[in-house]
């Protein structure tokens, strides 16, 4: 069945839109008050991660509220670790937290390959529920983080600031942090081929990490992992985005991983994007997450002026160069999208 709105679809596979695609990462969550009380009802974001009804209405609050072209299904990078035999929860004002993270190869040897199909089925139903509410008329994403992201949390245990752990595997025990990546590797492939199945119209890469590596390591710890995720997808004519966030460095050699889209983060310029990726993929941002936060005319103005640097011709998804932040004013969401739908 084909998609009615598929703006996205045509820029991700390389063709002519006459309708500039705009969506937000994390485009349901903290900021929308419909979602606060929903998860004041439910208690637990894992519950509701779970709980396929509860992932379909969440994906769809932003829908029903903006002119959006695309949704992204309701879920975490980190069930995926959960699904591998490590027990996760989600402290309030603390995040993600992984009780015994990965510090040896016998905690490695312990991690399983679950049947994702079975272990996952809550995402995956979550989609099929979404597809059949959205009915056809703008595409679904499905998304995982990325090998080394995921690594992260699991090495780290949560969020972190110096990331120690995983460095100091990085540097004392390679061989480890390689055989863990590479098994999420095929882990993630078959889990997003399984979101295909389910339903998602493209797919997501979080590489939220990746900007931390240090240079000469990014390739070898990040990109070659995602590589192989993203070469699996295009063999499927699968349209994809991956979104390394404070990798600008090194996006020559994002460009040769040939995804369909590059998410390009805030920090980073939109205009050199261009100049380096050309027409070889789509590029998808940048604005600053925090411009949300502050007035509608302040909004409206660094919108136009983040359009202004688009050069006609650039296969182009508007977005945030970062997940949009729990404080961010629901009207300024549709103040930026009211600016690119008016833009000439
Ligand atoms: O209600 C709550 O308190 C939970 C907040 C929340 C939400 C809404 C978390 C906890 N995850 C999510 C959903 C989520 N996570 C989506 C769904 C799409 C949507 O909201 O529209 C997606 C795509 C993610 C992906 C995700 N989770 C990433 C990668 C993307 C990014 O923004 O960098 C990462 C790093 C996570 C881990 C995570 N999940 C939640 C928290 C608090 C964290 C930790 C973030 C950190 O380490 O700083």
């Amino acid at each position: 069945m084909s998609i009615r709105n598929d703006c996205l679809l045509k820029i991700l596979r390389g063709n002519p839109s006459n309708r500039t695609p705009i969506w937000i990462m994390r485009q349901a969550g903290r900021y929308l008050p419909e979602y606060k009380k929903l998860r004041q009802k439910t208690g637990d974001f894992l519950q509701l991660c779970k709980t396929p009804e509860l992932a379909c209405k969440t994906t769809l609050m932003p829908i029903a509220r903006f002119d959006l072209d695309a949704a992204i299904i309701f879920s975490d990078i980190l069930v995926v670790p959960e699904a591998m035999g490590m027990p996760l929860k989600f402290e309030e004002n603390k995040g993600p937290i992984f009780e015994k993270p990965i510090k040896t190869e016998k905690d490695f040897n312990n991690l399983q390959f679950p049947p994702l199909e079975e272990n996952l089925a809550f995402t995956l139903k979550a989609i099929e529920l979404t597809k059949l509410e959205l009915n056809n008329s703008i595409p679904l994403i499905g998304f995982c983080g990325s090998p080394w992201t995921l690594a992260c949390y699991m090495i780290e245990g949560g969020t972190s600031k110096n990331f120690e752990k995983i460095f100091r595997m990085m540097y004392d025990q390679p061989n480890l942090l390689l055989k863990i990546l590479d098994k999420l590797t095929s882990i993630l492939t078959e889990y997003l081929k399984l979101q295909l199945k389910y339903g998602a119209d493209v797919l997501m890469i979080f590489d939220t990490w990746g900007g931390i590596l240090p240079y000469p390591r990014y390739r070898e710890f990040s990109l070659e992992f995602n590589q192989k995720i993203i070469s699996s997808l295009n063999q499927l004519n699968i349209p994809n985005i991956f979104f390394s966030k404070g990798a600008f460095n090194h996006i020559d050699d994002i460009v040769k991983a040939n995804p369909s889209c590059i998410g390009i983060d805030w920090m980073s310029s939109l205009e050199n994007a261009q100049k380096i990726v050309g027409n070889k993929s789509a590029i998808q941002g940048n604005l600053d997450p925090s411009i949300l936060l502050s007035e509608g005319t302040v909004v409206k103005e660094e919108t136009k002026k983040m359009l202004d640097q688009v050069n006609a011709g650039t296969r182009y998804v508007v977005n945030l160069g970062h997940g949009i932040t729990p404080d961010a004013k629901p009207k300024n969401v549709e103040i930026l999208i009211e600016t690119v739908r008016n833009y000439k």
